[in-house]
């Protein structure tokens, strides 16, 4: 059997660098290659090779995977949520443009498996705000939402009528210490851990009562791994599996940081990006993941926020 060869698209961005890393030390660091259309990210540099790389270049992104031997690619360049709507026809055509090259690259080279997250933000307003289930009404009302249900059809598809062997999650909002988010929503989560050690003040851009499903980025690497590790006879879902970690509002976050850090104090002025927020589920029902592949979520919002803090500092 061919020898396991990883291409990752998109390493240089908030889950990339991390994901990178993990399958790194899992498959060997010559055996995963980053690739993404920025600079290699600092944390990557030394650890693996690295390609500069367009997804939207059909022709160049082919040439790589038969020059590199890949068996295996994991799709991440996107744009998210709120970025999307400044810009929604490229948010919509590099979300779907990007895919659509990779599964076809997949399909014509037989690779072996595909990783392509989809989000949250596929839930709309007439969807159920708690414990949303997989199965249920789903009407996105961003671009970016939009974008990654049609997605999601585009992966069931590709499987159905290809055999290509393509797995997906749902993710919440992620928060991570070693690389910056791309323009999301759920961002305040992360800005908050940084304005808290470095101004002891936030102003928020969401309201302090919006709870979110979130989930924290070493819980995120590992659900992905043990996705794709999963025997395929275990994939049910061919469409995107819907991952939870934990629910929680600012008010929440802010008061958990307080007990690490006691003046700490935050302000709140939403935006824009408050009426995402709002069509979003408060909390998600993942039971078809954890009894098809096992998952369950290690951090919780105390674990997290310890974890993040102590991080931070030593940064
Ligand atoms: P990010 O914006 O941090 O990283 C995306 C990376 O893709 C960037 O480094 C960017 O330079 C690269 N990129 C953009 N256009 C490219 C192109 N044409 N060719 C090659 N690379 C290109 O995003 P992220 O947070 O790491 O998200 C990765 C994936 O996970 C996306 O599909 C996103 O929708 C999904 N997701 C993320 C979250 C989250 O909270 N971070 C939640 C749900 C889903
Ligand atoms: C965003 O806020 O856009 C992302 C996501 C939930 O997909 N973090």
């Amino acid at each position: 059997m061919q020898k396991d060869k990883i291409l990752v698209i998109g390493a240089s961005g908030q889950i990339g660098v991390e994901l990178t890393l993990g399958l790194r030390k899992i498959y060997g660091n010559a055996n995963v290659v980053a690739s993404d259309l920025r600079e290699e990210n600092d944390l990557l540099k030394g650890t693996g090779p690295y390609v500069s790389l367009d997804v939207m270049n059909k022709e160049m992104l082919h040439v790589q995977v038969i020059r590199q031997n890949i068996t295996q690619i994991y799709l991440l360049a996107a744009i998210l949520s709120a970025t999307g709507e400044k810009n929604p026809g490229l948010a919509w055509h590099l979300n779907m443009q990007g895919l659509l090259n990779v599964m076809d690259i997949a399909r014509e080279e037989k690779l072996q498996k595909v990783y392509w997250p989809s989000s949250i933000a596929v839930f709309g307003p007439t969807s159920p705000k708690k414990n949303c289930p997989q199965q249920t009404i789903i009407e996105p009302i961003t671009v970016y939402g939009i974008s990654k249900y049609a997605g999601e059809f585009w992966c069931n598809y590709f499987h159905r009528r290809f055999g290509v062997d393509v797995r997906s999650l749902r993710y919440p909002g992620l928060i991570s210490y070693k690389s910056a988010p791309g323009g999301g929503t759920t961002d305040y989560a992360i800005e908050i851990f940084h304005e808290a050690l470095e101004e002891k003040k936030y102003q928020c851009f969401l309201n302090e009562d919006t709870y979110l499903p979130m989930m924290y980025m070493a819980d995120a690497i590992r659900a992905t791994i043990e996705l794709m590790e999963a025997p395929a006879d275990k994939i049910t879902v061919r469409t995107s599996y819907n991952l939870s970690g934990m629910s929680f509002s600012p008010k929440d976050i802010a008061a958990e940081i307080k007990k690490h850090i006691p003046e700490f104090t935050v302000t709140y002025k939403s935006d824009y990006r408050q009426a995402i927020a709002d069509s979003w589920p408060q909390s998600i029902d993942d039971s078809v993941s954890r009894k098809d592949w096992g998952w369950k979520e290690e951090y919780d919002l105390a674990a997290m926020t310890k974890d993040m803090l102590d991080n931070l500092r030593k940064q």
